[in-house]
């Protein structure tokens, strides 16, 4: 099966080009000028027209969690049902977090996660591993899975006391660990013991609404944690720290900090905390809020009244000029779906019982292209926030994230000139009752998305099949080197 994309503009980290792309089998072969392989177009089993349009590596959204065990429910996506949304909207790789939690066994957590995925997704996908319970154990597991399982990242949380939360002597141990093996630490950086406690005194005054889920969490228990797990990650040896779902400017002061003095210290931030604040989602009146409950959580428009830092453009405008210096290397969608039936409707009249998550796969791609569209960052850095670096962060380039012989042809053609509604009955493909983007109306348009080479997505069809996606082993990050 050959495949030529011609006519269109190809976006890597360093330009715009107009290249046409050949690809044979699952993977591209070449590019070259416009025109350039006319002589093979007749030969070629599939031509793809992108006059007009966008070519860019597919999607990779490193951080995800289908199925996901959390507040006496399973996320609602499965494999099958999350990874078909992610190829809906241009992303062709999924690293998802496999769990284990404290007194169970990590390779039993991870065999649960390849029996989930295996055989049910559209698109490929990797596994980072949750060590909720950091014992000699876990330890020894983790070095095993850096070396053997193609799992070189470990999620801890500072967070959620008494269902994943290490304390900091767990902390350094599994940085050690990490730092011995070369892996990479992924921290949920919430000060999770001072959060119960607000959670606790304001449930004991009443305030049960979502929006409390908000100010039960304040951005400098976010940066507090942030610094700690900076701290520890230096002294376990500058093992390479990774600062997940970061939605706070004081806390991306901390990175910024960390960096300049050479540390090896990263952080992704996600859509949500990009457009969506707490006035408008969360502090809706009555329940509808806990749509939007997830942690860390959507932040006011304004920094809290007791942020430290610069002030002046709001948590979202230190974002984005983070994502803009490279103090935030990656955009991940932290996707953690529940509907509001059965699920978020566990927690009417307590804001603590609502599952933590937001649905947002199919829509990350998106999304940040909207960034572009308002001058917030160039087309070259959507893609390397979105598709390259986390290729590189995560061990999986260049057989991912960008488009160059030799590398997977995982390819999405992205239609600039079009607009695309996103609602429960227009663009949505998630397992869920609702969507968190309900109405925005945006620009452009995933146009087709193939992945290794297999047309996914053509003409508002999903045309893909379940299988179709592989386990990628992956190696260690190769930000470093
Ligand atoms: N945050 C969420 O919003 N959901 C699941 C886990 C997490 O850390
Ligand atoms: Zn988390
Ligand atoms: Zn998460």
């Amino acid at each position: 099966m050959t495949t030529l994309i011609k006519n269109g503009k190809v976006i890597s980290t360093t330009g715009v080009i107009a290249q046409d792309v050949l690809i044979d089998g699952e993977a591209i072969v070449a590019l070259g000028a416009p025109g350039y392989f006319a002589g093979a177009e007749q030969g070629a089993d599939t031509v793809i027209d992108a006059a007009g349009k966008y070519v860019i590596p597919g999607g990779i959204d490193v951080h995800t969690h289908m199925e996901l065990p959390f507040g006496g429910t399973f996320a609602s996506d499965t494999f099958e049902t999350g990874s078909r949304a992610a190829a809906w909207g241009g992303t062709t790789t999924i690293v998802d977090m496999a769990v284990q939690r404290a007194g169970e066994n990590v390779f039993e957590g991870l065999a649960e996660w390849h029996r989930k995925a295996d055989g049910n997704c559209a698109i490929d996908y990797g596994f980072h591993q949750i060590i909720g319970g950091v014992d000699d154990e876990s330890l020894k597991a983790m070095k095993y899975l850096t070396e053997h399982e193609g799992i070189s990242s470990f999620k801890l949380f500072m967070a959620y006391p008494g269902v994943f939360y290490s304390d900091d002597g767990q902390i350094l141990r599994a940085m050690q660990t990490a730092a011995d093996c070369g892996a990479m630490i992924m921290m949920h950086a919430e000060n999770g013991i001072a959060i119960d406690v607000l959670v606790q005194q304001a449930l004991a005054r009443g305030e049960t609404d979502p929006r409390y889920h908000s100010y039960t969490r304040p951005s400098p228990l976010e940066a507090e944690a942030t610094h700690r797990a900076i701290v520890l990650s230096h002294v376990a040896g500058n093992v390479p720290l990774y600062i997940v779902h970061m939605s706070a400017g004081d806390a991306l002061n901390e990175v910024a900090a960390a960096r300049h003095h050479g540390r090896n210290v990263f952080a992704e931030t996600c859509p949500q905390y990009l457009w969506l604040t707490l006035e408008e989602t969360l502090g809706r009146p009555g329940f509808e809020g806990a749509k939007w409950v997830c942690s860390t959580p959507v932040r006011s428009k304004d920094h809290d009244p007791d942020y430290i830092g610069q002030m002046g453009h709001g948590h979202q405008g230190d974002l984005w000029k983070g994502l803009r210096m490279n103090e935030l290397a990656i955009v991940s969608t932290d996707h953690c779906p529940f509907c509001m039936k059965d699920q978020k409707e566990l927690g009417i009249g307590n804001f603590a019982a609502i599952p933590n998550g937001i649905g947002g796969v199919e829509h990350r791609m998106e999304l940040l292209y909207q960034g572009v569209v308002a001058g917030e960052m160039s087309l070259e850095r959507w893609v390397e926030t979105c598709c390259t670096t986390p290729a590189r962060m995560f061990g999986m380039y260049p057989k991912k994230g960008v488009i160059a012989p030799g590398s997977d042809a995982d390819v999405v053609v992205w239609d600039p000139n079009t607009k695309t509604k996103i609602g429960i009955n227009d663009k949505h493909h998630m397992n869920m009752d609702h969507s968190a983007w309900e109405g925005w109306v945006i620009d452009g348009k995933v146009d087709t998305v193939m992945s290794r080479g297999t047309v996914v997505i053509e003409a508002d069809q999903y045309v893909g099949r379940k299988g179709h996606g592989r386990y990628v082993p992956r190696g260690l990050s190769q930000y470093l080197v």
